[in-house]
């Protein structure tokens, strides 16, 4: 029996808006959050011992995280290879440099060169020698419609097509991996994928527009005893009859409001030939709330508000206020009051939402008699979208590759 740890998503060093400088370490008490997060999953992996730890990828946010943050993400995992423990880490979208025509930001570990620590930046079998015997893995990183075909091939076709001829290219290729496995010693799928059945968290932000889908019919395959996903940061299960499991773990952290209502953690896997029993194993990770009220129809709406955050466990939270009014009660909040009141928590915004606009276009610059440039609609937008600061940049670039029909531009985003 092999005992493994499963986790994905970790995305160290996104969210910085939910948090704030911690004065001692001048670092955002989010990396904080995250990299302790990522602690208690090494922790777990050491104290089983387990045999072996596989990541589904996403490290960071994008390729090139600054140092203190490769830092944080590194310090955790050289604690696996202190302890001899082999480990896998999958690269995913957010992990590849320009598609993965530069390398990937976890190429560097490959170059180290540790024994048994393996980077998964292609689609390759590794038979690793654990404690408890031997175990393959076979690796299937992100893949982009440029990594399997070639631009004059995709000419013409319709994204249905393409995405036809993107299975049937990667059903061969994985065909040919799985001719190379030893029938007779455990067997791990590690693949950062988004599988047709799945229900989707953040990562529907985070990636502008989609890739291609994979039939989770490619991936129960008897030759296969767990498959280990990432890419989805909802934990599920996509094969209930578990012939094999096919597991999304999700992120460790709560990246944005979209995971506010999901449980966080990893997979514990005890795998043998023909089985794989797994345990999803929950972090005590930062709480979200969302406190919604509409106060548009009260008397004295500050006092609903108080009312609201009264009843909300707000403490050490990550917090949003969101309220509805109409204009003639702005008068009536005492902002100085929600701001006290909303004090204790970790961090939190304040978004009140006028009623009275929200039946007319919410922006005069964007009224259907003027006649203003998509770009420009889009800008004016996003300058409005307090909560979309953070995205606003690579949304206008992807909507100026979308609009300029730049073909490679269209390949990185999707
Ligand atoms: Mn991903």
């Amino acid at each position: 029996m092999i005992k493994i740890l499963h986790l994905s998503d970790v995305h160290m060093g996104s969210g910085f808006s939910h948090g704030r400088v911690n004065p001692e370490t001048g670092l955002n008490t989010r990396l904080e959050d995250f990299a302790n997060t990522l602690s208690k999953c090494i922790d777990r992996a050491i104290s089983e011992p387990v045999d072996l730890v596989i990541f589904g990828g996403d490290a960071f946010p994008d390729s090139t995280p600054p140092p203190f943050v490769k830092e944080a993400f590194a310090g955790q995992f050289s604690r696996l290879v202190d302890a001899e423990i082999p480990t896998v880490l999958l690269v995913g979208n957010h992990d590849q440099y320009s598609q993965g025509q530069g390398g990937a930001s976890l190429g560097i570990y490959r170059t180290l060169g540790i024994p048994k620590f393996i980077v998964g930046d292609r689609l390759d079998t590794h038979r690793i020698e654990t404690r408890s015997g031997p175990v393959q893995v076979v690796t299937l990183p992100w893949l982009t419609r440029s990594t399997l075909m070639t631009r004059s091939e995709t000419e013409n076709l319709s994204m249905g097509d393409v995405n036809q001829l993107l299975t049937e290219k990667l059903t061969i290729a994985l065909e040919g991996e799985i001719r190379r496995l030893d029938p007779n010693i455990p067997t791990i799928l590690l693949a950062h994928l988004m599988a047709d059945k799945a229900i989707l968290g953040a990562e529907r932000f985070l990636a502008v527009g989609k890739g291609f889908n994979i039939p989770v019919s490619m991936l129960t395959r008897p030759c296969f005893d767990y498959v280990a996903l990432g890419h989805v940061h909802k934990h599920q299960n996509l094969n209930l009859s578990n012939n094999p499991p096919v597991i999304y773990p999700g992120s460790i952290e709560r990246v944005d409001f979209s995971e506010e209502k999901e449980d966080k953690g990893f997979v514990l896997v005890n795998l043998e030939r023909g089985r794989a029993d797994w345990e999803f194993c929950t972090l005590p990770v930062r709480v979200f709330q969302t406190i919604k009220v509409k106060v548009s129809d009260s008397e004295n709406p500050q006092s609903e508000l108080v009312k609201a955050i009264g009843k909300t466990e707000i403490q050490d939270a990550v917090v949003r206020l969101i309220y509805q009014l109409r204009s003639e009660q702005l008068d009536l909040i005492d902002n100085a009051e929600l701001h006290a009141l909303l004090g204790e928590a970790h961090s939190y915004t304040i978004q009140p939402e006028l009623v009275s606009q929200l039946a007319r276009p919410r922006l005069p610059e964007l009224n259907a008699n003027n006649s203003i440039d998509p770009l420009d609609a889009l800008k004016t937008y996003l300058a409005s979208r307090e909560d979309l600061k953070d995205l606003a940049e690579s949304m206008l670039e992807a909507a100026q590759g979308l609009l300029g029909g730049d073909e490679e531009v269209r390949q990185q985003i999707l």
